[in-house]
């Protein structure tokens, strides 16, 4: 055993137990005023005109439609009241633990794209490390017409190039967050979505994918800075929260234009990476138990290839709660893309 492994408490802090909970509403329930227990309320697309977003700076409004389920909105509820606030661009509530964060930016004050997103997320890193939250955790990037613009001037490349400039420091491609970028149609402008903490969590690379910050000059000027996934070791079980997962292996994308055999490919993945995850108990510090899936979310580009997904994704993800909504994903060729919360049953974490 090495000393490392003899008082592995000594290189991690002291994780708390999971400081959120997440809860789906119907949409007959968004319009009650929030109570102090939530952190945000991310609002699916049409369901956001029974609501005035605009009351409470928790409210979010993700621009894509569900295709499925009776998904009106995704909340994030907290143990301990929160306080909330707005500063500057952005709205966010915080609970000593975790900070979740938004932002909606108008097309208009996009322009030009790089150096916009450069600055929304400078400014992000500031208002995170200014609060005491600076560690990102989970980031979902939501961006009207993604791939508009033809080889690097397309728009999710400039986007990738101005979050590298603001993100990138010494030793970042270890600490980056999870993430998702997806494209929403019939709705410019750019949404972010952000969970920062008091603690690092643990960045996860996926063994049958090419980290996406070293993938090669072929898809941009610039990488794009996220992690696979965001192993967090609570103290009442490990969650892991996995970025939006497609059909690329290695670096490269496989099944071109054939979305079932895309899905069978990107259940493969995210299973990769959920085995891998599960192995890291040496960086958790604590045994991290069987990682099972705690919901879906499956961004679908053409509403018309459900029927021909629809019968593998029961047999592909089982029960677990499963999520379609109507999004662009930031490769042209890649029909669609799925993210997921994977948690370990409560068990008391013991040191290794
Ligand atoms: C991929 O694996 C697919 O740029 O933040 C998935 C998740 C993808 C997040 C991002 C991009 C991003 O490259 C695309």
């Amino acid at each position: 055993m090495t000393a490392s492994e003899a008082n592995p408490v000594r290189h991690s802090p002291q994780w708390p137990a999971r400081p959120y909970a997440i809860v789906e509403l119907a949409p007959a329930e968004l319009s009650a005023a929030l109570s102090d227990r939530v952190l945000c309320q991310v609002i699916y697309g049409n369901a956001a005109s029974s609501v005035d977003a605009a009351d409470d700076p928790r409210r979010v409004v993700a621009p894509l439609q569900p295709l499925t389920g009776t998904r009106g909105a995704e909340c994030w509820l907290s143990p301990t009241p929160v306080r909330s606030a707005r500063a500057g661009r952005f709205a966010y509530a915080e609970n000593d633990t975790v900070m979740m964060l938004s932002l909606r930016v108008a097309e208009a004050d996009l322009s030009p794209l790089e150096d916009s997103v450069r600055s929304i997320y400078a400014e992000l890193i500031k208002l995170i490390e200014a609060r005491g939250y600076p560690h990102l955790l989970r980031i979902w990037n939501y961006l009207g017409d993604i791939n508009r613009g033809e080889g690097d001037a397309e728009r999710y490349r400039q986007f990738c190039l101005g979050r590298f400039v603001a993100i990138a420091r010494p030793g970042f491609e270890t600490q980056l967050p999870a993430a998702s970028a997806i494209g929403s149609r019939g709705s410019e402008g750019f949404t972010l979505i952000v969970l920062a903490s008091k603690h690092a969590g643990i960045q996860v690379e996926n063994p049958r994918q090419l980290s996406a910050f070293r993938y090669p000059r072929v898809y941009g000027e610039r990488s794009p800075s996220f992690s696979r996934a965001t192993l967090l070791p609570w103290a009442d079980g490990a969650e892991l929260l996995v970025s939006g997962t497609a059909s690329i292996v290695g670096h490269a994308t496989a099944h071109a234009g054939d979305a079932l055999a895309q899905l069978r490919q990107t259940a493969a993945n995210l299973e990769a990476l959920r085995t891998h995850a599960m192995q890291m108990r040496k960086q958790a510090g604590v045994p991290i138990g069987e990682l099972r899936p705690h919901c879906y979310l499956l961004y679908l580009r053409h509403a018309e290839d459900l029927p021909t997904i629809a019968p593998a994704i029961k047999q592909l993800f089982g029960d677990a709660p499963l999520q379609v909504l109507i999004g662009d994903i930031c490769r042209s060729e890649l029909l669609l893309e799925v993210e997921a919360i994977y948690r370990s049953a409560t068990e008391p974490a013991k040191p290794c």
